[in-house]
This record gives C-alpha cells, sequence and structure tokens, in this order.
C-alpha cells in the first residue's frame, strides 16, 4: 500500500506543554485522566473526510492548490476512491483520531444510475469496515450530502417537487444503513439547501411540513433497521441558500416541538454557525442544554472579520474554553464528540499542514477542557449564579414560582415592601476568573 504521510512520525505523540516538536501534542494526551474520563472520552476526536481528503483547495476564483495526490483523477472512480480511503485511514491512524465523519459522496463516486450509486457506495462500505478493523478508528457519525447534486437546487425535503422529495428519502435510507452497519454513533441532517431564496417563489408552511415529515420518516428508518445512534440536525442560519430553516438552536428546537419529534431528534452545534446566526459557542450549547436536545459539536471557528463559514481550524483557547465549560456543565457528550469540520487556508498547500492543523486543533480543544473542567469543578462560576438567584430559594420566591400568587397579590407585597436592592452583576470579575483558569490551565 502506497505511504502518503511519510514524513510524519506515527502515531503523533504527546510531549506536553514545553516540547518545540511541530508534530507533538503539547496538551492532548489521550489517556490523561481529567475528572470522571480520560481527555480521549471527554473529547471524542473526529475528522472530517469531506474537507481533508475530497478538498484540492479549489475556491471560486481558483483552481485547486492543496497537495492531495489521492484525487488526480484519471483512474476508474472507485479505484481512486479506495486510494483515497487508504490515505485517509492512514492519516486518522497516525494522528490518533479515534474517529471520522463521511458524506456518503465523500467515500463513494457516483454511478451513473441510483442503483449503481448505491453498489459503489455498498463496497465502500465494505471497504471503510476492512480499514476500521484493522486501525480501531470508529465512525462519530455519517450524513448524506443531499445539496451538492443539481436535483437538489431548490432544496431536498423542502423541494416543491416530490420526486425530488423520493430522491433525497432513499439516499438518507442508504446513508443512515451505511452508517450502522459501520457502528456510527450518530447520524447527522445539515439542511444544506433546506430552505429559500426569495419568498415570491416560496410556501413556507408546505415546506416546513414537508421537513417535518422528512425527518419523522427518518426516525421510523433509524427504529425498522435497529439503528441505535442519535438523529442530530446541524443548525446553519444561511449559506448556501438566503435563509436556512434550521437557522440556529432555538430555531431547531421549536421545530422539533412543532413535528412532535423532540426525545428523538438532538443538535450537532457548529462554532462557526453559531456565530453566523449572531451568537457565541457557548449560547448553542448552553441553549441545546436548556431544550435538552444537546448531542454533538462540529468544532471550528470562524473569522471575526469575513461573514461566512470559513470553517478555520480552532485556535483560541478562551473562546473554546467557554464553549466546553457549557458541555461540560450539561454532563458532557454521550453519543456525540469534536467533529473537525475544518479545513485548510488555501495556501497550506503541503501535505502534513493536515496534521498541523489538526494537531493544534486537538491541543486548542485539550487545553480548553482543562480550563473548563478546572473552573466546573472548583465552582467558581457556578456560585456566582447560585448567589445571583438566591431570592428564588425564599419562601417568597417559591410561592411565586409554584403559582401561587397573582399580579394582585404582588401588587399589594409591593406596597408593603421597600424598594429592592440592587446587587452587582459582577461580570467584569467573573471574565477575570475565566481568565485566570485559561492562563493556568495544565
Ligand atoms: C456546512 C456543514 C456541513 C455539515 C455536514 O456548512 O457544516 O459540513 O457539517 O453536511
Ligand atoms: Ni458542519
Ligand atoms: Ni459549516
Amino acid at each position: 500500500m502506497t505511504e502518503f504521510f511519510t514524513t510524519v512520525p506515527s502515531p503523533i505523540a504527546y510531549e506536553g506543554p514545553d516540547s518545540d516538536n511541530p508534530l507533538a501534542f503539547r496538551w492532548y494526551d489521550a489517556n490523561r485522566v481529567v475528572g470522571d474520563r480520560t481527555m480521549a472520552e471527554h473529547l471524542r476526536f473526529a475528522v472530517a473526510y469531506w474537507h481533508s481528503f475530497n478538498w484540492d483547495g479549489f475556491d471560486i476564483f481558483g483552481a485547486g492548490t492543496l497537495d492531495r495526490p489521492w484525487l488526480t483523477g484519471g483512474r476508474h472512480p472507485m479505484d481512486e476512491a479506495k486510494t483515497k480511503m487508504a490515505a485517509a485511514f492512514e492519516f486518522f491512524e497516525k494522528l490518533g483520531a479515534p474517529f471520522f465523519c463521511f458524506h456518503d459522496v465523500d467515500i463513494s463516486p457516483a454511478g451513473s444510475t441510483f442503483r449503481e450509486t448505491a453498489a459503489n457506495l455498498d463496497e465502500m462500505v465494505d471497504e471503510a469496515a476492512a480499514h476500521m478493523e484493522r486501525t480501531g478508528v470508529q465512525l462519530l457519525w455519517g450524513t448524506a450530502n443531499l445539496f451538492s447534486h443539481p436535483r437538489f437546487q431548490a432544496g431536498a425535503s423542502t423541494n416543491p417537487d416530490p420526486e425530488v422529495f423520493a430522491h433525497a428519502a432513499a439516499q438518507v435510507a442508504n446513508c443512515m444503513e451505511a452508517t450502522h452497519r459501520l457502528g456510527g454513533a450518530n447520524y447527522v441532517l445539515w439542511g444544506g439547501r433546506e430552505g429559500y431564496e426569495t419568498l415570491l417563489n416560496t410556501d413556507l408552511k408546505r415546506e416546513l411540513d414537508q421537513m417535518g415529515r422528512f425527518l419523522t420518516m427518518v426516525v421510523e428508518h433509524k427504529r425498522s433497521i435497529g439503528f441505535k445512534g442519535t438523529i442530530l440536525l446541524e443548525p446553519k442560519p444561511f449559506e448556501p441558500t438566503k435563509h436556512q430553516y434550521d437557522f440556529d438552536v432555538a430555531a431547531c428546537h421549536a421545530f422539533l416541538e412543532r413535528y412532535d419529534l423532540i426525545g428523538e431528534v438532538f443538535v450537532n452545534i457548529e462554532v462557526n454557525h453559531a456565530t453566523l446566526a449572531g451568537h457565541d459557542f457557548a449560547h448553542e450549547v448552553a441553549a441545546a442544554h436548556t431544550a435538552g436536545i444537546f448531542g454533538s459539536i462540529d468544532a471550528n471557528a470562524g473569522d471575526d472579520r469575513l461573514g461566512w463559514d470559513v470553517d478555520r481550524f480552532p485556535v483560541s483557547v478562551e473562546q473554546m474554553t467557554l464553549g466546553m465549560y457549557e458541555i461540560l456543565k450539561g454532563g458532557g457528550f454521550t453519543t456525540g464528540g469534536l467533529n473537525f469540520d475544518a479545513k485548510l487556508r488555501r495556501q497550506s498547500s503541503e501535505r502534513d499542514d493536515l496534521f498541523h492543523a489538526h494537531i493544534g486543533g486537538m491541543d486548542t480543544m485539550a487545553r480548553s477542557l482543562l480550563a473548563a473542567h478546572a473552573m466546573l469543578s472548583d465552582g467558581v462560576l457556578s456560585t456566582a449564579i447560585e448567589d445571583r438567584y438566591s431570592g428564588w430559594s425564599t419562601a417568597f420566591g417559591k410561592r411565586v414560582m409554584a403559582g401561587k400568587e397573582t399580579l394582585d397579590g404582588l401588587r399589594d407585597h409591593v406596597l408593603e415592601h421597600h424598594e429592592p436592592e440592587r446587587h452587582s452583576g459582577r461580570q467584569e470579575l467573573l471574565e477575570n476568573i475565566v481568565a485566570r483558569y485559561v492562563e493556568r490551565a495544565r
């Protein structure tokens, strides 16, 4: 078998914060115990097949720039898919990533008919199963690409044409079965074109009903094939469509309530999608936990000055600490994990840049885990919150929340009492505490 990453040691080792070796981890120490789990169990890192193995760096202004010998074309598409898969598993293994994620089209080429496409997927799933068996790498999630093919120009489940809806359904059935065969921990649906460009040609209510029907069928299919993984929706406000229905966690929550899918479907939160929706990453995680729909994370980062999904690798321990804090506060991952839905900059054209990107991302998340875990176990933020709401634990506060008071009754109460005391929210103090934990995380 051709080796693609010959300049890289296998596997990448943990050498500690003082190491200057660019091909070593400084913070990610897979077996280190943090609280009740090892780092590997907390973080559940996954590599995204599409950005790392299918993309050669092309953008709308120019051709590919990245050294990706497994994408050279010209051979039989199935041979090329197998070479690409060998490269991917060589990478997962050398990096020491426990999981990967894929779209159906990432791992297997389209045939000339649906039947042929399905047969290709079948064969590539066997190939993946053999690599997984050999390397011990597992599948965090699979997903069907329902946005690239021209037939999906007007959406998949929200398409005005039921024939396209059927196509999307058939593709999801196959992809979910593939995910099931590979022991996937989750199945993801990102509604890439489930939205609209203009209301002038859109029946909003009908499209939402279609999407609700589709998702209900997805849940039924999960049951009928005995798939035990979690179904996840991935919120994103726009791009490629002007308005995407799964706008943010709150919109997904309302949608799941409306179509009676609470308890069946959870969310996969992407950091850059959160910022595009005008939220902090930590907000989206907290919103998901509040609604009981937290599932998994696409770990990446936006750019403060660019208003699109730039999918950078995470580099800010401070930003990620706040997100990790909310994840831990909610109990951490069950079936979910941290998938690097992130890509290199187009100038990072050498093959080993893929390693530098993932090593940096994993170290950023590992250090954030340390800071977040220390803040949580020391209770430095939770005591501040408890104090702030302590009035609600008094007999009076409890009576109000138990529904034993009326507006009338509260008016009488106010007439008998003084102006309430005001208390500092202490925001800057709390921010300083977070900064201290970020600095000291070891
Ligand atoms: C695109 C999405 C996509 C999903 C999987 O913005 O992040 O990559 O994660 O379809
Ligand atoms: Ni994503
Ligand atoms: Ni994205």
